[in-house]
């Protein structure tokens, strides 16, 4: 059996998702641990550029996006399912969640606890999100934080008012993950008595329930042994044109994807697959040879470069 390598670090929100994912289909994994701050010089040797947290590998496979990851895992290890009321809402339940609360839950956690933070930190986050972070600006946008976590944690509230154990029913799902990743965040850094956790009794213990999933079985690999298993590996991707796809792109054609939010780093590579909700592409890299990086589509710029 291929290995599954999840590269990530253990404070990183994102892994969490994937890491509890692991846990719901209870999987065995290796654990590549990767730097929170560049340079992340192995990581990059991978993806191709590509920086964020996590990262999914299996074999010559690289998978950016834990909205990916998670895709994939479900096409690898159907049972049990993500989707145990179906896709589509639950889908579009995890992109909500993750777009709405991420983000203004790292403002809160850099505004009240910018001490717990290692050295460079604020620094590389600012060239990651191309905002200003400084003491000042990170004090300012703590009010509006509070604001939209607490208006978007009374949503995700009172879905659980019937009592229900998880977001869609008795069963958890991928909407469970990806929505308590930015709770458990917070849990940690700042607590579940302070703001914008205080007030949310039942969203505290649904998201103890979520961590009761657990991380499946984990064991630790080196970067190095990672690279050396895509050096001898060989891809599974196949050309596989989209005939519906809105630009007429197809296999063969050189592109770059690039995320449209934050660590917005092109991958420059020529284009093997592609359709609704994934694009892959293949690219050389001079010490572990020729990869396939996938990447999502929702999130996701793909620009013609030749
Ligand atoms: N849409 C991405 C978001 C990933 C993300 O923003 N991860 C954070 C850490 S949780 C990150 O990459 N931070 C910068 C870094 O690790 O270099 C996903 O779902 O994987």
């Amino acid at each position: 059996m291929i290995d599954i390598i999840l590269h990530h670090y253990e404070t990183s929100p994102y892994s969490e998702k994937v890491r509890l994912g692991f846990g719901l289909k209870r999987l065995a994994w290796r654990s590549v641990e990767i730097p929170a701050i560049m340079p992340k010089p192995d990581l990059t040797a991978l993806t191709g550029g590509y920086r964020k947290t996590p990262v999914l590998q299996i074999g010559a496979d690289i998978y950016c996006d834990s909205q990916l990851i998670m895709r994939e895992l479900e096409r690898r290890c159907p049972s049990p399912t993500f989707y145990p009321t179906g896709h589509g809402a639950a889908d579009a339940l995890a992109w909500w969640a993750e777009k709405t609360t991420f983000g203004q839950a790292a403002n809160v956690v850099f505004a009240k606890r910018s001490d717990s933070l290692p050295k460079g930190f604020l620094e590389d986050r600012a060239k990651f999100s191309g905002r200003t972070i400084d003491p000042a600006a990170m004090q300012a946008a703590l009010p509006n934080a509070l604001d939209q976590l607490r208006a978007h944690f009374d949503w995700l509230d009172r879905m659980l008012a019937d009592g229900r154990r998880f977001l869609q029913g008795s069963a958890a799902g991928l909407a469970d993950l990806a929505a308590c990743h930015p709770v458990w965040f917070l849990r940690q850094r700042i607590g579940p008595l302070a703001a914008p956790l205080d007030g949310f009794p039942r969203l505290l213990e649904w998201a103890e329930r979520v961590a009761t999933i657990g991380h499946g079985q984990r064991s630790p690999m080196t970067a190095e042994q990672a690279l050396d298993v895509a050096r001898a590996a060989t891809s599974i991707a196949s050309a596989t044109p989209d005939p519906r796809d809105p630009a007429g792109r197809t296999p063969g054609m050189t592109v770059t994807v690039t995320p449209d939010d934050t660590g917005r780093d092109p991958v420059m590579g020529e284009l093997v697959a592609s359709g609704v909700h994934e694009i892959v592409i293949r690219r050389r890299d001079r010490e572990i040879g020729e990869v396939c990086v996938h990447f999502p589509r929702a999130g996701f710029v793909v620009a013609t470069a030749s």
